[in-house]
């Protein structure tokens, strides 16, 4: 039910109907023009409004399982030849995954979900692990419909705080969901009376073969080629809330970048309209017209991630490198401008509160005690992905609520009771315990073991394509190795032995 600045509020839901019959996608058939509001103190609908009859979305066209799909078929691929389960490169002990120069801990949580811990990276050149991220997670997923009407305008949902990305963590599906040689890995939590919960093959780690290149170099001259792919590893995990699936994946690549990728699909939220055609429609619709009598409506998805970086120790700063434009002041060289960099190092939260624009700053994470030999202070930087940032007014009750995305980058000195963006309790929250609200005591942050907060978010205006079932829609961004390395950490990558294809004259 959110909240809409009442006093009180009680344990309430918003109800939705959908017709199931012709149909097992529920989404895409709502019974559209009512408002049902149920109390789960008392067990009874506390409201219900039916302000119109609106024709029933049909149910052809809505089915999407392979069983009941009709000609012409296609595309087509040739499988990949398959490997057996569990083969794989890495080695899983307990709970830590140690694969190439990389050693992580993976743990299952019920409301965030995957928890990476402990990422350290083998430094040939020293001879020992170092260590990158303490942990990380989703701290909160937060996604809001822009359907203001009766009826829609509580369509808000806090998908960690609220649902559980864990509690919604669905079984995945061997060669489909995660390549051959996958490792499947169960998640385990409380359900709500206390009984344990087994998700089987909750979560999958392996090998990524993506078919590019890691690095590279030709010269043509001495007749010389040099080329190595990229292969990386990858956790990942499902998590199925109500009608969308998140396809979460961590990254790890032997050149120390971790990439954090999220991938959309499922079936949208859609509203029933007397519309089959857009020439009918004379008012604001919210969304698009994605089939008959159907309105895919407009929303947002803001993830917030809890990065906590411990770069060769605990003690970290935040450094922004701005990129600045400056004049040439020789007036024999014919250029009248360039560019260089100016470093600063965030001295408070305050100093830390980014939003990320056409020209952002680089934005990394140093030790200020350790430097290379060369003299640079060791680091990770923040490669953002889509900057997406809400558009709603910061006084809307939704986005007091979620005023942990109003900024890109927030960066905090470490605090263990500061997990969640949107804070402990979620459900009706009236924005009082978000990061938005800690980083007010401004503390400092300079050389202190800080958590770095990322919010990547995207605006999605829903299309056909996007019916019955939406292709995969990725996002993602990037932690990088800077100055972190004497030089590069996969020069001496020996090149996999490649297996003799029967088909491959070369
Ligand atoms: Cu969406």
């Amino acid at each position: 039910m959110g909240w809409y600045g009442q006093v009180k509020t009680n344990r309430q839901l918003q109800v939705r109907c959908n017709y199931l019959n012709g149909t097992v996608n529920k989404y895409l058939r709502p019974i559209g023009g009512i408002t049902i509001v149920a109390d789960i103190e008392q067990m009874k609908i506390s409201e219900y409004i039916d302000r119109a009859v609106i024709p029933l979305p049909k149910a052809e066209g809505t089915d999407y399982r392979a069983s009941t799909i009709t000609p012409p078929f296609g595309p087509r691929f040739n499988a990949a030849p398959p490997k057996p389960r569990g083969q794989t490169g890495f080695k899983l002990d307990g709970n830590v995954v140690s694969w190439a120069n990389w050693k992580f801990h993976l743990a299952f949580d019920a409301r965030v979900g995957p928890v990476i811990s402990l990422a350290s990276i083998y430094d040939a050149k020293k001879k020992s692990y170092r260590q990158v991220m303490y942990r990380s997670y989703i701290s909160e997923l937060f996604v809001l419909y822009q359907d203001p009407t009766e009826g829609w305008y509580r369509t808000m949902l806090f998908d960690s705080g609220e649902f559980g990305l864990g509690n919604f963590a669905v079984s995945l599906e061997p060669l489909n969901d995660c390549p051959s040689g996958a490792v499947f890995v169960d998640g385990y939590y409380a359900a709500s009376d206390g009984k344990p919960v087994q998700v089987q093959d909750a979560m999958c780690i392996f090998e990524r073969h993506s078919g590019d290149v890691m690095w590279r170099h030709s010269d043509v001259e001495r007749e010389i080629r040099e080329t190595r792919p990229d292969i990386s590893i990858v956790v990942r995990m499902v998590s199925t809330v109500a009608n969308y699936d998140y396809i979460l994946d961590w990254e790890f690549k032997p050149s120390g970048s971790i990439k954090f990728l999220i991938g959309l699909t499922g079936v949208l939220q859609v509203k029933a309209v007397p519309y089959t055609n857009t020439d009918q429609i004379k008012e604001e619709v919210y969304g698009t017209l994605v089939a008959g009598n159907t309105i895919g409506i407009s929303h947002d998805h803001f993830l917030t991630y809890h990065l906590d970086l411990d770069i060769d120790g605990d003690a970290n700063s935040f450094m922004k490198t701005r990129l600045i434009t400056k004049r040439v002041k020789d007036k024999n060289i014919p250029r009248k401008s360039y560019w260089n960099v100016e470093h600063e190092i965030a001295k408070t939260e305050s100093d830390a509160k980014i939003q990320i624009g056409l020209n952002p700053p680089e934005l990394l994470v140093v030790n200020p005690n350790k430097e290379t030999k060369l003299g640079n202070n060791v680091g990770y930087r923040l490669v953002p992905g889509s900057a997406a940032r809400p558009l709603l007014t910061i006084d809307d009750f939704p986005q007091i609520r979620a005023a942990f995305t109003n900024n890109n980058v927030w960066v905090t000195p470490y605090n263990k009771s500061e997990k969640w963006a949107g804070g402990r309790f979620v459900d009706r929250s009236r924005g009082d315990d978000t990061l938005a609200v800690w980083t007010e005591k401004n503390r400092r942050i300079e050389n202190k073991d800080i958590v770095m907060w990322y919010t990547v978010g995207f605006h999605h205006v829903t299309c056909q394509e996007d019916f019955p079932v939406m292709p995969t829609l990725s996002v993602g961004f990037e932690l990088k190795p800077t100055n972190f390395f004497e030089y590069s950490p996969v020069l001496k990558t020996v090149p996999p032995q490649h297996l003799s294809w029967a088909n491959c004259t070369k």
